[in-house]
């Protein structure tokens, strides 16, 4: 824990946008990122970034995470006594919002018992998040996305389980696809690993163990000033823990310290592919959360236009 509080005081974005702001590194989508990120466009190919949410999601009922409930609340309803007549259907869904793909936002993490931006950690209640929850983030999460397709520049499938992913690493898949990640962009960093659920249908071997962002790719974030960060894995960072006495590190500093939301289970293989092909590795990006009030994550169909 001591490294994360050495770390904390270099990367705190505390009141650097107001002593009342609650969405953190998102500042950084500044009108003018949002206009280049506009340009992004050119063949107007759309890719879902979203896993489905349904029964056969990728939970295992690990800290009472559970897949969906779909169910049909309304079947063939009418209001008339015509059998011919107007007819409707109508559902429901019960799931955590961290089921798949979804953001974390800045209310689902903290320690020393304060949220980002110093907000007591009593703010969230058994009623939600009274500070920093999803929907003050409503009027995002648009600006230019930039892919870092990690397990293409080793070469691999899939960086295994367990794969630190460090500054230098970051760097290098960067040079190696001619981009470069800047102030407000969202970046996607593509490990291989949810194949693991996609292909090998192994949901335990998804979820417990991961390649994922080390302790020092937090300064690397922070100096790129990236605006949001999402992977194909369950927790962005890597697990097991680089120091097994400090669970989820990246998360405590990212969302506590950085006020950087971060984004899980992205479905980035059919990008990845076209990006690969066209050697184009920026685009628009969108994925705006659901504004459930006081919420803490919000469920995702995120969106890369090309
Ligand atoms: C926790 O680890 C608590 O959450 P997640 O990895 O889904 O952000």
């Amino acid at each position: 824990m001591e490294k994360v509080r050495a770390l904390a005081k270099q990367v705190s974005n505390w009141g650097r946008w107001g002593a009342d702001d609650e969405r953190g590194t998102v500042n950084f989508i500044t009108p003018e990122v949002v206009r280049r990120a506009a340009t992004c466009v050119r063949r107007g190919q759309v890719f879902s970034l979203g896993l489905s949410f349904d029964a056969n999601g990728p939970q295992i009922g690990q800290g009472g995470r559970v897949n969906p409930l779909h169910l049909m609340s309304a079947l063939q309803n009418g209001y008339g006594p015509d059998p011919e007549g107007f007819r409707y259907n109508d559902d429901m869904v019960v799931m955590p919002l961290q089921c798949a793909t979804q953001w974390d936002s800045l209310a689902h993490v903290y320690y020393g018992g304060q949220l980002y931006n110093g907000f007591p950690a009593s703010s969230t209640t058994s009623a939600g998040a009274a500070r920093n929850s999803i929907d003050k983030q409503a009027a995002g999460i648009v600006s230019r996305g930039v892919l870092l397709d990690l397990a293409r520049a080793a070469g691999v499938d899939r960086l295994p389980p367990g794969h630190v992913i460090t500054p230098p690493a970051l760097d290098a898949a960067a040079q190696r696809q001619g981009v470069q990640v800047e102030s407000g962009d969202v970046l996607l960093l593509r490990t291989g690993h949810l194949t693991v659920f996609t292909k090998d249908g192994d949901r335990v071997g998804y979820m417990r163990q991961m390649p994922g962002l080390g302790l020092a790719s937090v300064e690397w974030l922070h100096a790129h000033q990236v605006a949001a960060v999402a992977t194909d894995t369950n927790a962005v960072e890597v697990i097991p823990f680089e120091d097994p006495t400090t669970p989820l590190p990246v998360h405590m500093l990212c969302i506590r310290d950085m006020g950087l939301t971060l984004g899980e289970m992205f479905d980035l293989e059919a990008l990845a592919a076209d990006c690969a092909a066209d050697g184009v590795w920026h685009f628009l990006f969108t994925a705006p959360p659901l504004k459930v009030t006081g919420g803490v994550g919000s469920p995702l169909n995120p969106l890369a236009v090309k």
